[in-house]
């Protein structure tokens, strides 16, 4: 149950699978691609929070030179599953070890590999490579560093220096903002073979006698913006070091994250596979927050978003709070960019940027999507208008505070970062009579742009600025806001639920054509078509990308009645396209909490079975979106534990109201809250058992 194994080549499969098998440690993400591909087939080496621009392309994250190709050959016959058809092929991903192995059998030969990121050194990544032969061959192998490196909006290296000598090779690479990237790798070859170099890859010339196995190593380590200063040695004989102690920490992860499902074996390997894509984005050391698309490139430009206020501290708050930390810490960090954003559209305080990078400054271009039929870039207005994210950071402060006891934060940065971000919203709403209104907004779903009063925006901001009052009155400070937060929040203005219970999305939603999914589906002029802005297929209509107001009763629960849920859900499910990875755990949560465990349940696994599927959407408008979906994953996790176990705080203690879906027989999971930690075990007739651990 913690082995991925896809048997079988298909070119349609390469890049599906580059995500699929994608290995890493939360600074790096090596994709799962096989060691003769190039940048055609997205290989790629991704540093996170690293970044470059390239003339007036988009700015996004660097992709290292690749430093495990390999590519066998005779004469006459070429070993690449791209070239020759192999009699089998396997690829599988160690869950538990978080290693990659493939396994090639060609007519002649059987190549066998493995790799690992480093788990314990941040800048460190390693491959084991053999061959056995069938009969005896004259091989010409080469292996090395390939420089020719996939980038969506490069070329990122102004230039490119490869030096080596004596099975080693090592690259400077100068970016065009005049940062380095200093690359050192080592190999090392089988008994009896020659070599020369060619510019970073190795011509191996080897007479390979029939069954016998010939090894190669490979070890790389590499380093922004500084020099390594010390030498890699022969590969052969770290790797089994690195793998070993590598092994041993990734494991011990699973200590408190594993959450074990009985009843049901895919959801069992579905939640797992989302737990490991969880735990590769976590670095105890590398502090940095996390990308959109996790490690997997430079998709969204390699920027944070809300995805991983939202959906990926809880998982970490729970079961690695110094990480969780890590995420605040890079949004104080960058609340200088936050303020240089309010400040240019007017505003005071702290306006988030909607596409993060390191400084804070906004990634998020005008023109985000581009008509598939034209090519002409189509405007959109997230990083003017997705406001909500500010107060999501805050949300996330108190979520975090609340699981993990940690309030240090608050003094070390926190407590500015919530004055300022009640600053904003306190800015950027408009008085009309006697309300303050949220104008000219775009909530959760990114369909219906530039709308007045979202709820989840509108009650999201309120949230902010009552956890910044708490806080302030508790530690006496910043007092003077008190008084004019006191009176917004008393007159800001918030869609109430109507006769019907239901909360209008935002004013004017209610009057939108009534319509199906599937009609507008069919309105597309072809399958990648942007749906939303206002000349989108959804624009006029009630369809909407992602779950918006039930993500907001899914985050302040407490704060609406279960009858509300209910309506809402009902009402707002049928509408949804979840045309975004965000939606499903927020439908599959509330769904749980309201008895409708069916529903609750697909939701549950369209989200932790996301990044398995090799059907996923690649492209919005022409742009490509394709990678792993962390927030997907974190939601699969919040699902399980707030829905199906029905997990809540109270008290500084574990309460659980359960809902197991049909078929499971039980769930178990370890939580730590206020450094206590949990082993929670829920059973069939919804009974359960919390225990204190030592
Ligand atoms: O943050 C999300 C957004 O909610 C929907 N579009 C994609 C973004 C990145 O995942």
């Amino acid at each position: 149950m913690f082995t991925l194994t896809k048997k079988g080549f298909e070119t349609k499969n390469i890049v599906p699978y580059g995500n699929m098998f994608l290995i890493g440690n939360g600074h790096l993400g090596y994709r799962g691609t096989l060691e003769e591909f190039k940048k055609k087939e997205l290989v790629g080496l991704n540093i996170i929070g690293f970044y470059d621009q390239y003339k007036d392309k988009w700015r996004e994250s660097l992709n290292a030179p690749n430093p495990f190709f390999v590519h066998i050959k005779t004469k006459d016959i070429s070993f690449s599953v791209l070239d020759t058809k192999p009699i089998s092929h396997t690829q599988s991903l160690d869950l538990k070890r978080a290693i990659f192995k493939r396994y090639t059998e060609f007519e002649q030969i059987t190549i066998q590999s493995e790799r690992f990121v480093s788990q314990v050194e941040d800048n460190v990544l390693c491959m084991k490579y053999q061959i056995i032969c069938k009969v005896d061959l004259e091989l010409d192998i080469s292996i090395g560093l390939d420089t020719a490196v996939y980038e969506i909006n490069g070329p990122h290296y102004k230039s490119k220096k490869v030096h080596s000598n004596n099975k080693k090779v090592e690259f400077v690479g100068i970016t065009n903002e005049d940062k380095f990237l200093h690359m050192k790798t080592c190999y090392s070859f089988p008994k009896r073979s020659t070599y020369i170099n060619e510019n970073g890859i190795y011509k191996v010339a080897l007479s390979a006698k029939k069954y016998k196995i010939y090894t190669f190593y490979a070890i790389a380590k590499l380093s922004e913006n500084q020099m390594l200063n010390s030498n890699i040695e022969i590969a052969e004989k770290l790797y089994s070091k690195y793998k070993e102690e590598h092994s041993k920490a990734f494991k011990s992860l699973w200590e408190y994250s594993d959450i074990e499902i009985a009843g049901n074996k895919e959801a069992q390997f579905n939640m797992r596979y989302s737990i490991y894509h969880l735990l590769i984005l976590g670095n105890k050391n590398y502090k940095t927050s996390i990308p959109a698309r996790g490690l997997s490139g430079q998709t969204y430009k390699g920027a944070v978003f809300w995805d991983t206020e939202i959906f990926l501290l809880p998982f970490f708050s729970y079961t690695n709070p110094s990480i969780a930390r890590s995420f605040l810490e890079y949004r104080i960090r960058t609340l200088t960019g936050a303020k240089a954003k309010a400040k240019e559209y007017g505003y005071e305080g702290a306006f988030y940027a909607w596409e993060s990078q390191e400084t804070g400054l906004e990634a998020c271009s005008k023109y985000n999507v581009t008509d598939p039929i034209t090519n002409e870039p189509i405007r959109t207005y997230f990083n003017e208008k997705q406001i909500h994210l500010s107060a999501d950071i805050i949300y996330a402060l108190e979520e975090y505070i609340k699981i993990t006891g940690d309030e240090s934060i608050l003094l070390e940065g926190g407590l500015e970062m919530a004055f300022e971000v009640a600053k904003f919203f306190m800015s950027f709403a408009k008085k009309i009579g006697s309300k303050f209104h949220i104008l000219d907004v775009i909530g959760p779903d990114e369909y219906h742009e530039r709308v007045d009063d979202n709820a989840f925006t509108n009650y999201m901001a309120k949230y902010a600025i009552e956890i910044y009052m708490k806080y302030a009155k508790k530690l006496s400070m910043f007092d003077c806001l008190l008084e004019k937060c006191a009176h917004f929040i008393e007159h800001l203005y918030l869609p109430k639920p109507n006769r019907k219970k239901l909360i209008e999305q935002f004013t004017g939603y209610f009057d939108l054509e009534d319509a199906t999914v599937d009609i507008v589906r069919s309105r597309l002029r072809v399958p990648n078509e942007y749906w939303g802005t206002e000349n989108g297929v959804a624009y006029p209509t009630r369809i909407i990308k992602q779950a918006d107001v039930i993500t907001l009763l899914c985050l302040l629960n407490s704060e609406f009645d279960k009858e509300t849920i209910k309506a809402n859900y009902n009402f707002y499910y049928p509408y949804t396209e979840h045309g975004s990875s965000l939606s499903a755990s927020m439908y599959s949560i509330t769904g749980f909490q309201i008895g409708k465990k069916k529903e609750a349940f697909e939701m549950f696994m369209k989200s932790a079975g996301i990044d398995l599927s090799t059907n996923q959407k690649l492209y919005a408008g022409g742009i490509y979106i394709g990678g792993t979906h962390p927030a997907s994953s974190g939601g699969a996790y919040m699902s399980l534990i707030y829905g199906m176990a029905g997990l809540k705080i109270i008290e500084d203690k574990p309460i659980l109201e359960p809902n197991l879906a049909k078929g499971i027989l039980s769930l178990q999971f370890k939580i730590k809250i206020k450094e206590k930690a949990y082993c929670i075990k829920v059973y069939k007739d919804n009974s359960y058992v919390v225990e204190v651990l030592k």
